[in-house]
């Protein structure tokens, strides 16, 4: 049997963007969201070219990323271009939002438009987090036409955290978005799965009125952790998209058991119910047991059953890359989720 050739997608400018640092906690810390991150991910998928194969995407139109985010948000960033080379920009006025008339090309303007110290602007996130975004949409494509069942776009900077209007949470574009969007060409309904530690505050609010995307999302509890303002359960959607947003936030210290276990009750089952026609990954690996960020105890076979359950869902599926902090784990974290998840998928139709 011919296995499948999974189609990866990067662009080497993403690694230009440099975050040095986040202040967190009251103290200024070095930046966990480094470009290693990336370049490990890379650097594992290219020791297999039988599995993976890497492609670049195409540039995503400014219309297609308005068409989803504020066009501000593009202005911002690219106004950002003119910092120094090394430098990190922080936000530092977070305004209350009324009454507010925002300039988007005016730096000192950057915290109307962000949520979160963390979030640095440099002169290359504008051109880093737009090949993001062209990773997200490509990868989309290829399941949307369906050319692929599956594809994972290898993303970085992330996207979960960032909403129409609000970047945070190291997310600039909300890629699981652009994907989603994407796929809406070819798919009504739609579902969006988001494995990463932090609730994904950005897609939930993308989506939370529509009762064609599910988004459901596994967690650490924000009662504890970031964004601590949502990821609640009792968080559901609204308006006609009441019952079409599910959180499932878990206590600190979950392990591979206790998260399958999870999975099987709540996802499997809303999933089956729901029965959309395609489904986004939000894959984030810092559910990992030696993360730094992170609060769960999953292993790298974890990683490889998580994608093995998910594949065995047979949706055509398309995965993008969210946080994972254990720089030096992620690669092989990476490799064993996307492993599983082409052993168990089958095409239907
Ligand atoms: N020093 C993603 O995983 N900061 N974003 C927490 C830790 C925010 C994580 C403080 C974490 C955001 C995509
Ligand atoms: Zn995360």
């Amino acid at each position: 049997m011919k296995t499948i050739r999974l189609p990866v997608y990067f662009h080497h400018d993403q690694l230009k963007h440099k975050p040095m640092y986040e202040w967190a906690f009251g103290k200024r810390l070095s930046h966990p969201e480094t470009t290693s991150r990336a370049e490990n991910i890379l650097t594992a998928l290219q020791e297999q070219p039988d599995r993976f194969d890497i492609r670049l995407p195409d540039p995503i139109s400014l219309a297609r990323l308005t068409a989803l985010h504020n066009p501000d948000l593009a202005v911002l960033y690219q106004a950002a271009s003119s910092l120094p080379k090394h430098g990190t920009y922080c936000p530092n006025v977070f305004p209350k939002r009324d009454h507010c008339a925002p300039k988007p090309t005016d730096l000192n303007h950057a915290g109307f438009y962000c949520f979160d110290s963390g979030t640095p602007l440099t002169s290359t996130t504008w051109m880093a987090a737009a090949w993001s975004a062209s990773c997200a949409r490509q990868a989309a494509e290829q399941v949307s036409r369906g050319t692929s069942a599956l594809s994972y776009a290898l993303c970085r900077p992330p996207g979960h955290h960032a909403s129409r209007d609000l970047f945070g949470g190291y997310c600039y574009f909300n890629n699981a978005a652009i994907a989603a969007e994407e796929l809406r060409r070819s798919h009504r309904r739609l579902a969006i799965l988001d494995i990463d530690f932090h609730h994904g505050n950005g897609t939930q609010s993308l989506y939370y009125r529509d009762k064609s995307v599910l988004f459901l999302s596994i967690h650490g509890d924000p009662r504890e952790f970031y964004p601590y303002f949502s990821g609640h359960a009792k968080e559901v959607g609204e308006g006609p998209g009441k019952g079409t947003t599910i959180n499932l936030p878990i206590p600190s210290g979950c392990d591979g058991q206790e998260y399958f276990r999870v999975f099987s009750r709540r996802v499997v089952s809303a999933l089956k119910r729901f029965r959309p026609g395609a489904l986004v990954v939000s894959a984030g690996f810092d559910t990992y047991e030696k993360d730094p960020i992170g609060a769960f105890t999953l292993r790298t076979p974890d990683f490889q059953e998580l994608g093995e359950r998910i594949g065995k869902l047979s949706l055509p599926t398309v995965c993008v890359q969210e946080g994972g902090y254990c720089t030096d784990q992620l690669g092989r974290n990476v490799r064993a989720f996307l492993t599983g998840l082409v052993s168990t998928h089958r095409r239907r139709g």
